[in-house]
């Protein structure tokens, strides 16, 4: 399949430490994948859903203990402990190797390796990047094979050319023996243990963010963890936002938006180019221009349903590969919580075990039928919305780039920072309620700079330094806005309806960047007046909740303006003009 020389040793290397019994190039045809699916439903790894009603479409179940990313057992191993940050964790290289080849020995004694050449980005383009995963588990190859570009063609354009190394072992699928290690100085990915999504698509996180996120830094571009959507206007003409938000806060609900129905009479119409990571360049004129380097969807099934994102059902009908989602044995069906009202009577739960969506725990709490990071991994092509230039190489030039998180008070609706140097204040002091899309507690209000804070694969004030040059490179930068779409009352019920209503604050959004509207100066940046976001046709929100829903309170932002201090004194490198700013806010709130 390939005489690249660095190609072929790292496969001799991983044989002989590995030992497994056989190798297989994964070539990316239809016949070979359709072989390994059935291969998969044979061993039991997979189970074939009803081909009618949903075709080519399989489920899945992880060990219990495998059911999200661990943040605790990844790595960015380095020369330098300085090189990574404080708030990631750190690997002496060597030391980090030497471990490795310990867990990895004879780890996959009777068991094929699998080779699978993949592209980030569309295969040839001149800013996609190429990777060769190393695997065991076939359940990761069927998934690679849908969000990333895989097979011959890939090492066609490889040539000799260079390539990220991935090597994963679902090894023991041992909690404590699971390390997931980045190494950016080596271009390089390990990962034993795990045979969960983000752990072990090694494309994904691992490349398109960690590694990437370096490759970014040396070569002068942006690996961010963002959606990127298009809102098309009436008269044909598309502008782009890419938005970030921590992991599991509704960013593929957003990339395939719904427009309320006055938006749609009037001919608006919203595209999804990306829902998870862009990369992001200086185009020719100027301007940011961002692609989406996957190939599909690894989005949180509990949820999605014919009202929050019916793009996103309609994605997962043909071709999918559902985890750890309830099973309905009367029709050979899935079911989440939040799909619809009717759960199976005769369902299998995600764990494994009898289930008909009516069940209590010892201390009767219900139990649920799908795990709440349960996950389906859909064709990009699947999706109704599906930008026209979602395989165009050269990206889609931003007009604004949006960061939000959930915080119940603090945050108002939306605001736009004052410059770039100021937006990049504003991402890197984002906070968010943690959800269940790693392992830990959920609900607690964490920094999370950029949505980034586990996907830097470098020091985190060198990150905060590089958005800063990135926007010294841009003649015309993107405006920068904040979100926040989980403010609640006083019942903690949300306020904001959320969903396709958020078109009426992307409206705002891009309107200020036409310099089309007006808006109110605050210590924090521009906030709109409360009668320019259109609440037409929004039943039980008036001008006075959306004034509610922008106000700023003083003493709250002056705790928060702390504790952004706070954890700038966790960081390293934080850059003075990131520190000025912040002394700016605190000069605004005691005016
Ligand atoms: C994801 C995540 O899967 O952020 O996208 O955890
Ligand atoms: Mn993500």
């Amino acid at each position: 399949m390939t005489s690249n020389k660095k190609v072929l040793a790292f496969i001799e290397e991983t044989k002989a430490l590995c030992d497994p019994k056989e190798v297989v190039w994964v070539d990316g045809s239809e016949e070979q994948l359709e072989a390994f699916r059935k291969q998969a439903v044979e061993e039991g790894i997979l189970i074939k859903l009803n081909q009618e009603k949903l075709p080519g479409c399989y489920l899945h179940r992880t060990t219990q203990n495998d059911v999200a990313r661990v943040e605790g057992r990844t790595y960015i191993c380095s020369k330098n402990k300085d090189d990574s940050s404080p708030i990631n964790n750190w690997m002496e290289s060597g030391e980090a190797y030497d471990m490795l080849k310990k867990l990895f020995k004879g780890c996959m004694k009777g068991r094929t390796l699998y080779v699978i050449p993949y592209s980030m980005g569309a295969v040839g383009s001149k800013f996609s990047k190429i990777g060769i995963e190393l695997t065991d588990s076939i359940y990761v190859v069927l998934n690679m094979a849908i969000m990333t570009r895989v097979g011959q063609k890939v090492l066609d354009v490889l040539g000799d050319g260079d390539f990220v190394k991935g090597l994963h072992s679902y090894a023991e699928l041992s909690e404590e023996k699971r390390y997931i290690c980045h190494f950016p100085e080596d271009d390089t990915i390990i990962s034993i243990n795990s045979n969960y999504g983000g752990n072990v698509l090694l494309g994904k996180k691992c490349f398109a963010l960690r590694i990437a996120s370096y490759l970014g830094k040396t070569e002068g571009w942006m690996a961010e963890h963002m959606l990127i959507l298009g809102v098309e206007y009436p008269n044909g003409e598309t502008k782009y936002i890419a938005a970030a938000f921590p992991s599991a806060c509704g960013k593929t609900n957003l990339a395939m938006l719904i427009p309320p129905e006055i938006y749609k009479k009037k001919g608006y119409k919203v595209w999804c180019v990306g829902d998870d990571i862009a990369w992001i360049r200086v185009g020719e004129d100027g301007r940011l221009y961002a692609v989406n380097p996957e190939n599909g969807f690894f989005g949180v099934a509990p949820g999605t349903n014919e009202k929050s994102n019916p793009n996103a059902l309609h994605t997962t009908q043909k071709g999918t590969i559902f985890t750890n989602v309830a099973y309905n044995a009367d029709n050979n069906t899935v079911w989440w919580e939040g799909l619809d009202k009717n759960p199976p009577k005769n369902g299998i739960d995600w764990k494994g075990n009898p289930w008909n969506g009516d069940m209590k725990d010892a201390d009767g709490k219900p139990i649920k039928g799908a795990h709440p990071n349960s996950r389906f991994t859909a064709p990009a092509v699947n999706c109704p919305c599906l930008s026209k230039e979602f395989e165009n190489p050269n990206g889609v030039p931003l007009s604004a780039i949006v960061f939000g998180g959930r915080r119940a008070k603090t945050a108002p609706l939306v605001y736009q920072s004052t410059s770039w140097n100021n937006g990049v204040f504003v991402g890197s002091s984002m906070a968010s309620e943690t959800t269940a899309a790693a392992t830990g507690a959920v609900g607690v209000v964490r920094r999370d700079p950029m949505a980034m804070r586990p996907f830097v694969g470098y020091n985190m004030g060198d990150y905060f330094t590089h958005w800063i040059e990135m926007g010294k490179k841009v003649k015309n930068p993107p405006k920068i806005f904040n979100v926040n779409w989980f403010r609640t009352d006083d019942e903690g019920h949300f306020i904001w309806p959320g969903f396709g209503d958020n078109m009426r604050v992307l409206d705002w959004i891009l309107k200020r960047c036409a310099g089309e509207v007006d808006a109110v100066e605050t210590p924090i940046g521009y906030v709109p007046k409360a009668e320019d976001i259109n609440i037409e046709g929004l039943e039980g929100i008036t001008v006075d909740t959306i004034k509610g829903l922008l106000e700023i309170d003083k003493d709250t932002w002056k705790e928060e303006a702390e504790g952004i201090e706070k954890f700038y004194g966790e960081l390293t490198r934080v850059p003075q003009e990131l520190k000025d700013q912040l002394a700016n806010l605190k000069a605004k709130l005691n005016a």
